[in-house]
């Protein structure tokens, strides 16, 4: 069991099919912290209102956060804008565990981190989540149409080609960069006179200085399976979970054969 000063992670989406709660569930039996943050987008309640998807992996995942919380970690839940509906809730401590929108943390080393989902530096979510939830169909929608088109392809001896991808990423492009969400993440920080940012929303693990401030993001658990952690002498480092899950299916179906 490794033991960490403190785990961030974000964008894991339960209630939602994408979400790798087995890998997450796996990653949290393994590792232990004094500070666990969920840095928002944990529970996906835009999915769960439209069709509920609950399989038992996502309430192991949930029970052994709080089975942490019991055994000493300090469990500190950051709304996103996924789980806004908790947002009528905070700020609220029971025990171990505290909900809030956001938290200054102060690291190892002496820094202070503003801990944030970040949908609120996000001119797409910022200005209407009628907007955000309309983008969330007609991404469910391009799936479906992307199966269809080709299903048509492959048929007419064309490679697979993702069409919600390419949208995707046009729109992304066109209306969220990320260079914007981060620029404006720092100048936050400046004004507010802290060192630096732990955030999530826009699923992009990533370590880095920017305008001088330190800019840490946890990722996902839907398109990867990163998480940020500060070591015991106050290093922060990313996570990936991906390939070692993906090694470790791949001998278990090795044995099978
Ligand atoms: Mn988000």
């Amino acid at each position: 069991m490794e033991k960490y000063k403190s785990i961030f992670i974000s964008d894991v989406h339960l209630g939602s099919k994408g979400c790798k709660s087995k890998y997450l569930y796996n990653f949290l039996k393994t590792h232990s912290c004094e500070n666990l943050f969920l840095v928002g987008d944990i529970i996906d309640c835009w999915r769960l209102k439209s069709k509920i998807y609950w399989p038992q992996e996502h309430s192991n995942v949930i029970s052994n956060i709080l089975s942490m919380a019991k055994n000493g970690t300090k469990v500190t839940y950051i709304t996103g804008n996924h789980d806004d509906f908790l947002r009528i809730y905070q700020p609220l401590q029971l025990g171990n565990l505290e909900l809030k929108e956001e938290h200054v943390y102060k690291t190892v080393s002496g820094k202070n981190f503003l801990v944030i989902h970040g949908d609120q530096f996000d001119i797409v979510t910022k200005y209407g989540k009628s907007l955000s939830v309309l983008g969330d169909k007609v991404y469910t929608f391009l799936l479906t149409l992307n199966k269809v088109l080709n299903f048509f392809r492959s048929r007419l001896g064309f490679g697979y080609w993702s069409l919600a991808k390419y949208l995707k990423d046009l729109t992304k492009k066109a209306v969220n960069k990320a260079s914007d969400y981060e620029e404006s993440l720092s100048k936050e920080c400046k004004t507010r006179n802290l060192d630096g940012i732990v955030c999530g929303h826009i699923h992009k693990a990533q370590i880095s200085v920017i305008n001088g401030i330190d800019y840490l993001n946890c990722g996902d658990w839907v398109e990867s399976a990163t998480a940020l952690v500060e070591t015991m002498k106050g290093e922060f480092k990313l996570i990936n979970r991906g390939d070692i899950e993906k090694a470790r299916e791949n001998i278990k179906l090795l044995s099978n054969s």
